[in-house]
């Protein structure tokens, strides 16, 4: 056994497993193993942005696009407390990092030493981080090593995938002991579980059975690389596809067959064929609030009218929400083979049996694009929110990767992008972490070199890691940042004003006694940092200078005015109780036996 020190341990655990980066900020509590990745630094790249936010943000899009994890490296107290906001973004969005944060020496736990929290328990880190990792490991020992390095990266990666935590004390980074390297762990999508047998049956028959079918997936589409599969099936039986955020690009979204997403913010057709649907078939989807239009009956879905068959990896998505009529634990892409392997078995003939169904379908999507479209080729100053989608749609390239972040960008890109391939549209959806798409574009262009990677991002997501400028000039990252500049947390401004009299407080950014509209001119502050940028405040400028930015291919910012005052439609709704919820501003709630539209 070699003998070995726990930093040269770990380092070399993770360049055996492929990991090409640690995204890492040192302390203190870490300067032991920078030592060791200093000494491996021709195999590994430890890249150091300015606050640890943006580094699991990164660690979070790697993995988001790459399909492989990266790790963080953060010290011990605050710089580790400062990862568990983006952590909790990857942990709902089923995302995989390994966090490794150091803390206090062994020998001094629970003598309150420099930045311990243990009021009531030592080096009690593993507590804070507890409730947005899927396992917390902390060996106080080089000899525990082994074991818990292998069980990490197994953990982060099977199942249903999430980060993980490894929290090591500073000694065990400096000691030596006589260790086995662990062996490698198995690659995301290793192990798949499917159906069986007669479950298979089951479904196919409700399948076959159904005269108004709909697909809804979810990121577990995604995770599981079953796209293929699923286009095949889709386009088999003639089934229209729902999808999350990110299950997006799953189903070439371009597909007639392509619903688009659905829920307060999702398209009319989506919502349309959602609550007339007499069967859905939900696969790696997990119907929380802003896809299930709360889950009040009749805006989304019609549950329990509606026959319900639920696919899953994890057992605690299976029934959160909705009863399934046939829940079945299994992988996505596992299950869709044996979808298709079963109808092929049947041999069943299913063209035209869902023609009417299809009719209905092709009469929202009309709907939806007359009454939509004209919007699109509006020039407008500031620039009509649509004008904005589109150009994106006319420049990017179908590889392009669509860094979103939160606010009303958001809402937007939800409701009206469509990527024709997965994994290029990243969306902070279960938690919506501001700053993800600002400093996730930074790892996904890591992730994807040789792609465009632009982020859409408020202007109030961009103020909270305007330091992405620096990280993308030192070590050279190409992304292009799309500031939705509507001076203002405006998404919640809406919120506001819809729900209290039309009363602003602390929603818009102002200067002065008069309220004078304030933002930094980010084109300024992004020269200042060394990155090229253009302000644009008309819409005839901004495909302009959308495609001069990619084609720079180098860190470039475009600060983009955007009209406050249009709002994207809502086709769905969204409830907090008890505060009274708006009915769609486009379509109308549906229940079984109503003869006409409910308004
Ligand atoms: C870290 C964090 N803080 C607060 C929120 C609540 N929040 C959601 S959207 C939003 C406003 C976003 O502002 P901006 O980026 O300017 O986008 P806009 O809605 O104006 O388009 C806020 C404050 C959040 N989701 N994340
Ligand atoms: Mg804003």
């Amino acid at each position: 056994m070699p003998r070995m020190k726990g930093a040269d341990l770990i380092t070399e655990y993770l360049i055996d497993n492929d990991i090409p980066y640690v995204f890492g900020i040192c302390g203190h509590g870490n300067v032991g193993i920078l030592d060791s990745l200093y000494a491996a630094r021709d195999r590994i790249k430890l890249v150091s942005p300015r606050h640890e936010q943006v580094a699991a943000h990164m660690a979070d899009a790697y993995f988001r696009v790459r399909h492989k994890p990266a790790a963080t490296l953060t010290s011990c107290g605050p710089g580790s407390c400062n990862i568990v906001m983006p952590l909790a973004v990857a942990l709902s969005d089923s995302s995989a990092l390994l966090a490794i944060t150091a803390n206090v020496p062994t020998s001094q736990f629970n003598r309150s030493p420099f930045q311990e929290i243990n009021k009531h328990f030592q080096a009690d880190f593993p507590n804070i981080i507890r409730p947005v990792v899927k396992r917390s490991f902390q060996p106080t020992r080089v000899d525990m090593l082994p074991l818990v390095l292998r069980q990490s990266m197994t953990t982060m990666l099977s199942g249903r995938p999430g980060p993980v935590n490894l929290d090591v004390p500073f000694n065990v980074f400096q000691e030596e002991d006589d260790v086995e390297m662990p062996p490698i762990a198995p690659p995301l999508n290793a192990q798949r579980s499917g159906a069986s047998p007669d479950e298979t049956a089951t479904a196919v028959d409700m399948i076959l059975k159904a005269k108004r079918p709909v697909i809804f997936i979810g990121h577990g589409v995604t995770l599981s690389e079953g796209s293929r599969e699923l286009t095949e099936f889709a386009r088999k039986l003639g089934i229209p596809v729902i999808s999350s955020p990110n299950g997006m690009g799953c189903f070439d979204m371009h597909d007639p067959l392509s619903l688009g997403f659905i829920g307060r913010n999702g398209a009319y057709p989506a919502n349309e064929a959602g609550r007339h649907a007499d069967l859905v078939i939900a696969i790696g989807a997990r119907f929380d609030d802003r896809s299930a239009s709360s889950w009040m009956p009749g805006y989304s879905w019609n549950f329990p009218r509606t026959k319900l068959l639920h696919v899953d990896v994890d057992p605690a998505e299976l029934g959160r929400n909705y009863p399934p009529d046939l829940g079945i634990l299994a992988d996505a892409r596992t299950f869709l083979r044996q979808l298709l392997a079963e109808v092929e078995r049947h041999g069943t003939k299913h063209a035209g049996v869902l023609k009417a169904w299809h009719d209905d379908v092709k009469s929202w999507q009309k709907k939806w694009d007359d009454f939509t479209r004209p919007n699109f080729d509006m020039h407008a100053s500031p620039m009509r929110p649509e004008r904005i989608v589109a150009d994106c749609a006319a420049v990017l390239p179908d590889d392009a990767i669509l860094a979103c972040d939160v606010g009303v960008s958001h809402n937007w890109y939800m409701q009206f992008w469509k990527p024709r391939r997965p994994q290029n549209m990243l969306n902070s959806w279960g938690f919506s972490g501001m700053g993800f798409g600002a400093a996730g574009v930074l790892g996904a262009k890591l992730a994807a070199p040789d792609r465009p990677c632009i982020a859409v991002t408020g202007d109030g997501c961009f103020t909270m890691v305007p330091h992405v400028l620096c990280t993308a000039v030192e070590y050279n990252i190409p992304v292009v940042w799309v500031i939705w500049n509507n001076f203002g947390w405006v998404s919640i401004r809406d919120i506001q004003l819809g729900m209290f009299g039309g009363r602003e407080h602390g929603t818009m950014f102002h200067q002065g006694a008069n309220k004078t509209p304030y933002n930094p001119d980010f084109a300024a502050l992004a020269k200042s940092c060394g990155v090229d940028a253009l302000t644009v405040t008309k819409s005839e400028d901004f495909k302009g200078a959308l495609e001069h930015a990619v084609k720079a291919n180098k860190p470039f910012v475009i600060d983009a005015h955007v009209d406050a005052e249009v709002r994207p439609p809502s086709t769905g709704a969204w409830e907090l109780p008890p505060t009274p919820y708006n009915e769609p501003v486009f379509g109308h709630r549906w229940m079984p036996g109503d003869a006409v539209p409910v308004k």
